[in-house]
């Protein structure tokens, strides 16, 4: 079956998007992380060993997907901090070719050779202080990327 243009219009649609979104987190400072890996891998465990860590002076917010569950906002809801659940309903605009692909290609220091790469543990607290450097680390950099703006 040949794409269809359609599928070209929507994700330029959201190039463009995301652009927009880049510039405004940019603009105010905002350090804006994507945790995303296979279902189950740990993600919403180590933003709650995350949140368990920061002052609540700090201004930090989650925004979690999931085709069906509040779960993961609820879990993350408990340390104080504004966490915005996003079902999608089921759907979900990978199809399974495009899976299939990044799979093929998924070898992390092949695609990104300088990519920065911290193991950590949740049950044993493994590289979680190292994980923590580099959030902090990476926040003052935002920070004054975007004193540099103004
Ligand atoms: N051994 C081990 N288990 C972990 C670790 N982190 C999380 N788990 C366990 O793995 C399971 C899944 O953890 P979650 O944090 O819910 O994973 P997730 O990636 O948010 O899952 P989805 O949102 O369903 O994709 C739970 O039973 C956790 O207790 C870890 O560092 N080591
Ligand atoms: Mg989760």
């Amino acid at each position: 079956m040949n794409r269809v243009p359609l599928e070209k219009r929507i994700l330029s649609e959201n190039d463009r998007v995301a652009a927009d979104l880049r510039e405004r987190f940019k603009e105010h400072g905002t350090l804006c992380l994507n945790l995303i890996s296979a279902p189950g891998s740990g993600k919403t465990s180590l933003l709650e060993k995350t949140l368990e860590s920061v002052p609540q002076s700090e201004r930090v917010a989650v925004l979690t997907g999931d085709i069906q569950t509040e779960n993961d906002a609820t879990r993350l809801r408990r340390f104080g901090f504004p966490v915005k659940q996003i079902t999608t309903g089921g759907t979900c605009h990978l199809d399974a070719r495009m899976i299939e692909r990044h799979l093929a290609e998924e070898n992390a220091r092949r695609v990104h050779p300088e990519i920065q790469i911290v193991r950590t543990s949740c049950t044993s607290g493994d590289g979680l202080q190292e994980w923590f450097t580099w959030l902090q680390q990476r926040k003052l950099t935002q920070t004054a990327e975007s004193e540099a703006l103004v």
